[in-house]
């Protein structure tokens, strides 16, 4: 089923009666996190995250200018044809060099000093690269030094490029109409083995010389956008998760395109699951899959899982309506409180508003729900199965979907990942929000 983009669709024709949806309003994309350029000046250096398990670990990151490294680094923000520059300053322990390299561009240096895979910043020092973002789409950036430990360390970060003639109330992510969303969120995965970061906060990165460490690599923190969950459905920027600025909340309405970012930027595989329905991977690695229409073959695929690979990056399009639930997603027409009718003048089976499945309309809902006191709840449960409604629950219970919504979690299939440090769940682990139309993208 490919979706139409919510703009492509008509709009209101018919008043829903059901649905309160001009109360809520609000803006209706939600943008990814980032700082925009062509020019960044970013500063390697050392800090700590922390792990919901109350843990903490040491970690080097690059950070914004002068401010604290972050895990992962700046999300850089920048248009296809520009020039981008970033100088990068090394304030790492250790006597450590630092570097940078851009997969997918063409790079050139300036200053620094010979490294064995680029030029690097000596500790103190600075290098500048400069690379011509020719491409639209989503990159990894990350360490060309001693990859196998700084890029362990936590020197890594996102870059998302804008396609040419890029308009943020159309937006797509590579020009193409099949590259049409109307929200967008990025997935930065990785990992960290803790034990290598202690040694190397304590006795440095020469202690792991007498170590094992680097080839039995053995993970136990696992993360989206360098949060373990439950900290990946955080607000971003929450001032206790100093170094670790960028939630993952993936929240969209039916009938809406949400893009997906996806990065693997550790050493380890991660089949991201997207609960909910198939996704369309549209790019890898910056490249659409889908030619001019007409010019060549249409790769793009779907997928249930999105296999994401250590180094490369993936795009794709993920969709949600009312359709193939069997059951009326707004309510049972009997009872009053949920009357409401499936409105559909465009003649494509849905409602032309609250993207009902009309075949579905009025069919019940088809288990009965157990009553409160046989259940145990989850903050997400709105205390009703329907999209929208809220239902009374007992004091202290939910609070989490404060406008009905469905909620599916994604997490990596590789389910030992779901912990943090063996504590479950957490990890790479967050959860979708499907709001009924018209609620607010926050
Ligand atoms: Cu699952």
């Amino acid at each position: 089923m490919r979706l139409r983009s919510i703009h492509a669709a008509k709009l209101p024709m018919v008043l829903s009666v059901a649905l309160c949806l001009i109360l809520w309003g609000g803006p209706a994309w939600a943008m990814i996190d980032g700082i925009p350029g062509p020019s960044f000046s970013l500063t390697a250096k050392a800090d700590h995250i922390s792990t919901p398990d109350g843990g903490s670990v040491y970690f080097w990151g690059y950070a914004d200018g002068d401010g604290r490294a972050q895990y992962p680094g700046p999300t850089f923000i920048v248009n296809q044809g520009d020039e981008v520059t970033v100088t990068l300053t090394n304030q790492l322990p250790y006597g450590q060099n630092a570097s940078i390299l851009f997969p997918g561009h063409v790079v050139s240096t300036q200053g620094g000093t010979a490294g064995l895979i680029t030029d690097e910043a000596p500790p103190g020092g600075t290098v500048e690269y400069t690379f011509t973002a020719t491409h639209a789409g989503t990159y990894l950036y990350h360490s060309g030094t001693h990859p196998e430990l700084q890029v362990e360390m936590g020197l890594l970060g996102a870059i998302i490029v804008r396609p040419t003639g890029f308009d943020a109330s159309h937006p797509t992510a590579y020009g193409h109409p099949d590259s049409m969303y109307d929200q967008e969120y990025l997935f930065l995965l990785s990992e960290m083995d803790p034990r290598l970061h202690q040694l190397v906060e304590f006795q440095g990165p020469a202690a792991l010389e007498d170590t094992n460490y680097l080839s039995d690599y053995f993970p136990n923190y696992w993360f989206i956008n360098g949060r373990c969950a439950p900290d990946t459905m955080l607000m971003p920027g929450v001032d206790w998760l100093p170094t670790q600025p960028y939630d993952s909340m993936p929240m969209m309405q039916p009938g809406q395109r949400l893009l997906l970012r996806i990065i693997g930027a550790g050493r380890d595989l991660h089949p991201f699951h997207h609960h909910g329905n198939h996704s369309r991977v549209i790019a890898r690695n910056g490249r659409l899959l889908q030619s001019e229409a007409g010019a060549g073959a249409d790769l793009s695929y779907e997928v249930f899982t999105l296999q994401s690979v250590p180094g490369e990056t993936a795009d794709a399009i993920f969709g949600w309506t009312g359709k193939g639930m069997g059951w009326d997603i707004y309510g049972d027409p009997n009872d009053p409180d949920y009357a409401h009718m499936c409105m559909d003048m465009d003649g494509d089976g849905f409602d032309d508003n609250t993207w009902e499945w009309c075949a579905d309309h009025g069919k019940p809902f088809p288990v009965a729900l157990p009553q409160d006191l046989d259940l145990t709840f989850g903050g997400f449960w709105s205390g009703s199965p329907f999209l929208g409604r809220m239902e009374a629950l007992p004091p202290g219970e939910g609070g989490l979907n404060p406008y009905g919504g469905f909620v599916y979690m994604w997490h990596s299939h590789t389910e030992k990942e779901m912990v943090n440090y063996d504590i479950f769940p957490g990890g790479m682990m967050t959860m979708l929000i499907v709001n009924p139309p018209g609620a607010p993208m926050h």
